[in-house]
């Protein structure tokens, strides 16, 4: 293709209800924080140019719980450009059902689709053979992407934009480093969506402790990877460029990231020195009041 548009949405999923409802708000609370890094990879791609100076990368997030989604539309929309992908993105077990009967509309139009998040990563890290509901997806032509998609996001651009997606991209063992890592980020427009004008970052992955009930060990490993203050500050700086100031931080435990003191101090002297006000959500447990500092420092940031 020489010149032209690819149009890449990145749609996460939201889940039925007990009736087959799909639940949905007109603003939702929470905002999607793997849609979040996944938007910033495939904007990061789309601003490099991966495919060429001629060809424009065209990116679209959706959160289902607070939008509608009109496959035939988006389906639409991908064909008038000439060329385009659909992600789904973050999709949690809850999910699944609900993305299959998205994915079954968009290759009933021929329209290329990955799935990716913790039910299809935890399913091939843990399970013997594919579940049936997977399988299911696989044999209508939908890509499958386990692991995580920093460092692999350009890769699966690029098969998607030449039509030669595989089957499934199984990346579990190749767990990125974060620092350093592409940000996550999602447009303001998207965060407008919400009751809260908060967006979200994940500090962390990956969690040294083996609860047997637990998916995040089989998926993000049992060695802890954590943003530094410098990313954090990127993060930051690169949301209040578009007014967003609040962030929920979605680390299961805050007060386990090695870098919390120094990601902290940043903070609070964005705060101090140059007029940064955010708002922050931190889930810490209980043991935290041991660590010296910790709560006082959460605090002030
Ligand atoms: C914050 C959080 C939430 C938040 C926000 C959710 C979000 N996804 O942003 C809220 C509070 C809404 C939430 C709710 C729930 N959550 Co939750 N949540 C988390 C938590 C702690 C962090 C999520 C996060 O930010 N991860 C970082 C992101 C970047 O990782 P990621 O989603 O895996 O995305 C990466 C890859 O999967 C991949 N990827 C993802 N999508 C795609 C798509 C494509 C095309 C590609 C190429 C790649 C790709 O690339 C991303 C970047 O590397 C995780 C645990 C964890 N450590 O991850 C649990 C977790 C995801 N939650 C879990 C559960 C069970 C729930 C609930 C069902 C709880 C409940 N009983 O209500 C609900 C369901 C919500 C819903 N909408 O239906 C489970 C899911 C298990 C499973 N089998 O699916 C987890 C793993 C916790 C656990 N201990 O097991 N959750
Ligand atoms: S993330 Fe939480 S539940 Fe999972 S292994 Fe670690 S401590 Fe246990």
């Amino acid at each position: 293709m020489s010149g032209g548009r690819f149009k890449v949405f990145l749609i996460k999923p939201s889940h039925y209800d007990d009736d087959g409802y799909v639940i949905q708000w007109r603003r939702s609370l929470i905002p999607a924080n793997s849609l979040a890094s996944v938007y910033g990879l495939v904007r990061h791609s789309a601003d490099a140019r991966i495919f060429g100076p001629d060809i424009e990368i065209d990116v679209v997030a959706v959160d289902e719980c607070n939008t509608v989604v009109n496959c035939q539309r988006i389906a639409r929309q991908i064909k008038e450009a000439g060329a385009g992908l659909v992600c789904l993105v973050g999709v949690q077990s809850n999910q699944f059902p609900r993305t299959v009967d998205i994915a079954r509309q968009f290759r009933d139009n021929n329209i290329a689709v990955v799935i990716g998040g913790f039910h299809v990563s935890g399913c091939l890290s843990m399970l013997p053979a594919l579940p049936d509901d997977i399988q299911e997806v696989l044999d209508i032509g939908v890509s499958l992407f386990a692991g995580e998609a920093e460092g692999q996001m350009e890769n699966l651009l690029r098969d998607a934009f030449e039509g030669r997606l595989r089957p499934i991209y199984n990346c579990l063992n190749a767990l990125p480093n974060l620092d350093g890592a592409q940000i996550p980020i999602l447009p303001a427009e998207n965060i407008g969506r919400q009751v809260t004008d908060f967006t979200s970052f994940d500090a962390g992955r990956g969690c040294p402790f083996q609860c047997s009930f637990c998916t995040i060990i089989n998926v993000q490993g049992r060695k802890s990877r954590h943003r530094t203050a410098d990313d954090v500050e990127e993060i930051i700086r690169a949301n209040a460029a578009q007014g967003v100031t609040n962030f929920f931080v979605t680390d299961d435990n805050f007060a386990r990231n090695r870098n919390w003191e120094s990601i902290l101090d940043r903070i609070i002297w964005l705060r101090e020195n140059e007029g940064f006000k955010p708002s922050l959500i931190f889930q810490v447990d209980t043991l935290c009041h041991r660590i010296p500092g910790f709560i006082e420092k959460v605090a002030r940031a």
